[in-house]
């Protein structure tokens, strides 16, 4: 199994390789077509994934240039590299496509959520450029006959979640607070809805995308929709605390220039089709999250 990494000193490096040390790493980026080229002639994969992106969506707003060449034209260089390198026949490629492609609530299909027919309107420099890397999938899907699939997955959220994310920001915070080394948290916009689901249960989902017998686009989704105000009642509800007001703070900093209110997946074609059920639900996936950060901040902190 092989792993791409960039850039120089990657402060990742070494955590990868501690706890995947079955996975080779071999360097790569995205914007440079000709080390998408080599990694691919150097591997000769199977099966490909592309979880590759520039994925902060309020980052996307600062760097939309950016955002741009690595999570839209680089989708385009690692597929041009499959296909200069003679794989298109051998190699099937996992495209990461997103919820963030469709725009708050589908007003064709009015209380049902987003699925594969649903129309797209992206609200940020992120959404747009991982619609064109959507389509530029399809595209080489519909041309060349290659095996490409595209999982449209909803939130994906767990221990694994960067700090710079939502949901790992308020469970992190929240066992900081219990153990007494942070007073507060310091939020945007809280009324948003996502529909949260364990990114274990879709893993396994892009597995099965890529065993079926042609490649498809799928939406993985838990099929219910949840605001940040139930997440953090939920979270501190895990430390005891019954009314989460008084920790948090709203910092315009972290609001966006255009939101996406509310979304919400239907995935009845991935439980048809591929067999897929989500294993984690919404209390569910809060409370392992608060556990987690609870034991990793207790050791670090050594309390
Ligand atoms: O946790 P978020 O940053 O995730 P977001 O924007 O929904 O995107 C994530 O899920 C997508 C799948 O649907 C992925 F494609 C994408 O790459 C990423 O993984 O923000 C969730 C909500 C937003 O409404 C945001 O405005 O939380 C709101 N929010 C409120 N306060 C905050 C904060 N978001 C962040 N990151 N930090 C805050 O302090």
């Amino acid at each position: 199994m092989f792993g791409v990494i960039r850039g120089q000193n990657n402060p990742r490096r070494e955590s990868v390789m501690r706890e995947f040390p079955y996975v080779k790493l071999i360097e790569g980026d995205l914007t440079d077509p000709t080390s998408m080229v080599r990694a691919v002639e150097a591997t000769q994969p199977d099966e490909l994934y592309n979880l590759a992106a520039i994925s902060h969506v309020g980052y996307s707003f600062k760097n939309p240039f950016l955002t741009g060449a690595v999570t839209g034209n680089g989708v385009l260089n690692v597929l041009e590299a499959v296909r200069v390198a003679g794989l298109a026949e051998k190699t099937k490629i996992y495209q990461a496509s997103t919820s963030e492609m469709f725009g708050g609530l589908d007003y064709n299909r009015p209380g049902a959520g987003y699925n594969e027919d649903s129309l797209f309107h992206p609200r940020s420099p992120y959404g747009v450029a991982k619609l064109y890397a959507h389509w530029i999938a399809k595209n080489y899907r519909e041309s060349y006959g290659m095996f490409i699939s595209c999982g449209i997955l909803f939130n994906h959220e767990g221990e694994r979640r960067g700090v710079e994310f939502v949901t790992r920001k308020i469970t992190h915070a929240v066992a900081r607070i219990k153990l007494g080394l942070q007073d507060t948290i310091e939020l945007g916009d809280l009324w948003p809805k996502r529909d949260w689901g364990y990114a274990g249960d879709y893993v396994r989902g892009m597995w099965l995308m890529m065993q079926h017998h042609q490649p498809d686009d799928f939406v993985l989704a838990s099929g219910e929709t949840h605001s940040i105000e139930e997440f953090l009642t939920l979270a501190f509800a895990e430390i005891g605390i019954d009314d989460w007001r008084p920790y948090v703070v709203q910092n315009p900093e972290f609001m966006r220039p255009a939101e996406v209110d509310i979304l919400l997946g239907d995935p009845t074609k991935a439980e048809r089709e591929l067999g897929w059920r989500r294993e984690v639900d919404f209390p569910g996936l809060v409370s392992r999250m608060v556990a987690h950060d609870l034991s990793l901040i207790s050791v670090d902190a050594n309390v």
